[in-house]
């Protein structure tokens, strides 16, 4: 186990970075736009990242979230996506300066027989000890599966099919707007996103929620990068930059939960198309 967030953090980071081409451009652009006028060295703050794993037990979302709960962290909120086959649970830390952590499971019993057949393939020569690696959650794919195997577990879930590729690690990172100097809505970083080119995601509109939940967001779609599977070389979805802002509750405070029906349509970031 890690025992700094700072640590554990900038390795997920510097995975995430290596398939998200654009989420290191997006990053040089936000902090050219926001602290190029200041002597003082500012920085973007990163609201939570997300983690995507199978409910089958040795990998399961709590052997994930257990890697947060042993550096402080604690869960706060629960979430089913019943259409998608998905259960999440998010984590906080007592030091709000932390970010939080958005972690899913796939419910595999739920899932066509040749779904599942896939899945328990890939995981069967997993170790039992996998999970408690210190690296686990920056460990990627520990299988490989064909190019059939993605497109057919792609036609029921694009979830697994992200899974089958991607493994474990942080499927995106996200900008806090509220700690933002000039950006200071959703729309306004979509517009300036979309004018240096960046595709965004659109599913149920480019913009996720809003005030009246208190929690708007947005999303770029993935980058597509090309991978190698047991058959063949395609370029498939990786990973994507998420850009929330966070409104206040009735005590002043802001709301720090998720929204299930936003986060629904977050999760097609990495839809192939
Ligand atoms: C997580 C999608 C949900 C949010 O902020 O609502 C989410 C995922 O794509 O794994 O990140
Ligand atoms: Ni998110």
């Amino acid at each position: 186990m890690h025992t700094q967030i700072n640590e554990l953090f900038s390795h997920l980071w510097q995975d995430y970075l290596a398939i998200t081409p654009s989420a290191q451009k997006i990053h040089a652009l936000l902090n050219q736009l926001e602290f190029s006028d200041v002597e003082t060295q500012g920085q973007l703050i990163n609201d939570h990242i997300a983690l995507r794993t199978f409910n089958i037990e040795k990998i399961n979302l709590d052997k994930l979230a257990e890697h947060f709960i042993a550096l402080g962290y604690v869960e706060k909120g629960q979430y089913d996506f019943a259409q998608k086959k998905l259960k999440a649970k998010h984590f906080e830390h007592p030091d709000t300066n932390q970010p939080k952590v958005f972690i899913s499971e796939l419910l595999v019993e739920e899932m066509p027989q040749a779904i599942q057949d896939i899945i328990y393939k890939m995981l069967e020569n997993v170790d039992e000890q996998l999970a408690l690696q210190d690296n686990f959650l920056y460990s990627g794919a520990h299988w490989q599966v064909s190019s059939a195997d993605y497109e057919t577990l792609a036609a029921h879930s694009e979830y697994a099919a992200w899974m089958s590729v991607w493994g474990f690690r942080a499927n995106h990172f996200t900008i806090s707007i509220n700690h933002m100097r000039k950006i200071k809505s959703v729309e306004q970083m979509n517009s300036h996103l979309k004018q240096a080119g960046f595709i965004l995601n659109s599913a149920g509109g480019e913009i996720k929620g809003g005030e009246e939940v208190l929690l708007a967001q947005s999303s770029t779609m993935a980058d597509k990068i090309t991978v190698t599977f047991a058959d063949a070389q395609q370029a498939v979805p990786s990973c994507f930059y998420e850009f929330a802002q966070r409104y206040p509750m009735d005590n002043g405070e802001l709301y720090q939960g998720f929204v299930a029906a936003s986060a629904d349509k977050i999760f097609e970031s990495t839809n192939q198309n």
